[in-house]
């Protein structure tokens, strides 16, 4: 049994005797201000179109998951966040859901879910699956209904009357264009927040209501473990939708981000059907602050579990994400500070750089060349060692990099051919051909995190044994799992480490402190446990987000007394001083050393 899995099964057992290890009481007894399961856990994001391909369609799909599950596994991970797998048209790989409670043939069949939800549990690592409840498909069954004007159906969906030549309002689309599309077959306008095809539930009807939490209750009585809750601050839209500021950025936004009545509609769902603090219940929640999140959030706020918020990640955005800058540390390691201490009183933060909708962390704020190991392991290091819940994209734990979109043909994401029309085709565009795009492609476009999950140099990288849906990324040769387990040196070993480390409860618990808020290359801060009766535990953490070396003068408030090296990418003095020197793109993490109430890991076994 390898270490990580190891930590996984001595807090099961903890858990279910009722205690944590260290004294905390388990969440399996309710109650408020407990420490439920996913507070030390790590969560794996599985895009399950890209990840493995297991009948030859060039498509992912369930079996291949199940295929992969000992790969999970061996990570050390707690849980699984999988991508949507409902029966779906897929214009949005996806997103556009026509039918709830049905899997789409493209990845299997309920039985083929059934077992992978028993693969992954028999290993004790959850299951969390994708809630998509603002918008469906507008193949799904409402839908269709409610453009016949079907009874209860007619008011499902936002529709607005009038004439076709005339919007109700200037709303629009995240993925561009305007938010409303004229209905032929209902004469009237209805909302789409994304794609026309992605038509937006009217919350504002408590049947839709329901329907949503019959749905949810399903899957719950089926044995997930919780939800990952798409856009679910975009559920409230004001009546009569009012005009937005143009000068905005996302026509309407101030006005259905965070709506009038989202704090009512969730707190009603959560009561209804999250109640149960063993279910993680993730909002994704773009543009919300620190204060909106409190409101979402635990027993004080509406009840979800944590929420993902986009600061840091949308921070070096211009007037639209496509001209992205370089992202300024001082800046980044300000909103994460932000974010860490606004939340440790009031709330729970989760940590992520990756995901399906951002480019690779890797080549936007490391060097994806000459120090790629090096410095994915630096970002590992980053969220696995702040306060909160880590989140850990398919293909991060290889480091894997953004990918060439050499030409217009390779590009399969929505958001990203919209983009391109608009730039290129529409005579009003800023670019004269594909050529004038490309970088922006290359830099932000969400299709750099959706190419094939790299396993060997077989090929396409073991993917597939077809045509893959999109281009694996041409570096597969080296970056690939099957090289990165010979390697002793490579990002998957090291994130093991990492995600073993999170035992340590200063890493889950500890108080958040930044040291040298000013330093442009360098990212440094301690945690702090006090444990009554005990020398705190603690925890010095230091980033050099550079490719020179960089030297780091600890602050005199600042003890390096009993800490010890816990882990690095490079060859740090076991025991730190005042003074440390940094090479490129170097992590370190000291803690001190374990209290006596603490959990004990086995020995890696490799
Ligand atoms: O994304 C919501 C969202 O607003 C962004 O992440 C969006 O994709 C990004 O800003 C575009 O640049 C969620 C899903 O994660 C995404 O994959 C879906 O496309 C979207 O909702 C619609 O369901």
């Amino acid at each position: 049994m390898s270490g990580a899995n190891s930590r996984r099964s001595e807090r099961r057992a903890h858990e279910q005797s009722g205690r944590a290890s260290d004294g905390r009481e388990a969440s399996m007894t309710g109650g408020a201000g407990e420490h439920q399961w996913w507070k030390d856990a790590v969560v794996y994001q599985v895009y399950p179109q890209s990840f493995q391909d297991s009948d030859g369609d060039g498509v992912g799909d369930l079996q291949g998951v199940i295929d992969r599950v000992d790969y999970i596994d061996d990570l050390g991970v707690d849980a699984v966040w999988l991508n949507p797998v409902y029966e779906s048209p897929q214009h949005d790989n996806g997103y556009d859901i026509s039918d709830y409670r049905a899997i789409d043939d493209r990845y299997g069949n309920m039985a083929d879910w059934e077992r992978l939800r028993d693969e992954l549990h028999e290993r004790d690592v959850r299951l969390i699956m994708d809630l998509v409840v603002n918008h469906t498909s507008d193949q799904h069954e409402w839908f269709q209904r409610s453009r016949r004007e079907e009874g209860a159906y007619a008011d499902y969906y936002h529709w607005v009357e009038g004439s076709p030549d005339e919007r109700p309002n200037n709303w629009e689309s995240a993925f561009g264009g305007p938010a409303w599309s004229w209905d032929d077959e209902r004469e009237a306008w209805y909302l789409h927040l994304f794609d026309e095809s992605q038509p937006d539930l009217n919350w504002r009807n408590p049947e839709v209501r329901a329907a949503v939490r019959e749905m949810m209750q399903w899957w719950l009585d089926r044995g997930i473990d919780g939800f990952r809750m798409d856009v679910i601050n975009f559920i409230s839209k004001p009546a009569g939708y009012p005009d937005g500021a143009p000068e905005l950025g996302m026509s309407g936004a101030e006005h259905f981000f965070n709506g009038p009545r989202v704090h009512e509609y969730l707190s009603e769902l959560c009561e209804e059907v999250l109640a149960d603090d063993e279910i993680l219940a993730v909002g994704e929640t773009p543009g919300v602050s620190v204060d909106d999140a409190k409101r979402y959030v635990g027993r004080d706020g509406d009840g979800l579990s944590m929420v993902f918020q986009f600061e840091h990640v949308t921070f070096d955005h211009g007037d639209s994400k496509w001209d992205a800058g370089d992202p300024d540390l001082v800046e980044f390691k300000q909103i994460l500070a932000k974010w860490q201490t606004g939340l440790a009183d009031d709330g729970w933060n989760s940590l992520y750089l990756n995901n399906h909708d951002q480019p690779r962390a890797l080549s936007r704020f490391g060097n994806d060349e000459e120090y790629r190991r090096k410095s994915a392991k630096l970002l590992g290091t980053l969220t696995h060692t702040l306060g909160g819940t880590p989140f850990v994209f398919q293909g991060e734990a290889l480091g894997m990099t953004n990918a060439p979109f050499e030409s217009r043909d390779a590009i399969r994401d929505v958001e990203a051919l919209n983009y391109v029309e608009s730039a290129v085709d529409d005579p009003d565009g800023h670019a004269d051909s594909y050529a004038d795009v490309r970088e922006a492609i290359e830099t932000v476009s969400r299709d750099n995190a959706r190419t094939p999950m790299q396993w060997s140099d077989d090929e396409h990288a073991g993917f597939t044994d077809g045509e893959p849906w999109i281009d694996v990324n041409p570096n597969y040769e080296t970056v690939n799992l099957e090289r990165a387990r010979s390697d002793p040196d490579s990002v998957f070993h090291y994130y093991r480490e990492l995600i073993d480390l999170r035992e340590r409860d200063v890493l889950v618990d500890g108080d958040f402190e930044l040291l040298a808020p000013d330093h442009p290359s360098l990212f440094a801060y301690t945690r702090t446990l006090e444990r009554e009766d005990e020398n705190p535990e603690r925890a010095l953490v230091v980033l050099n987000f550079d490719d020179e070396p960089t030297a780091f003068a600890v602050p005199d408030g600042v003890t390096v007394d009993g800490l010890e090296l816990a882990l690095t990418n490079d060859d740090a003095p076991v025991v730190p001083g005042r003074s440390l020197d940094l090479g490129p793109w170097e992590a370190r993490v000291y803690l001190t050393s374990r209290p006596t109430t603490a959990r004990t890991a086995d020995q890696p076994d490799q």
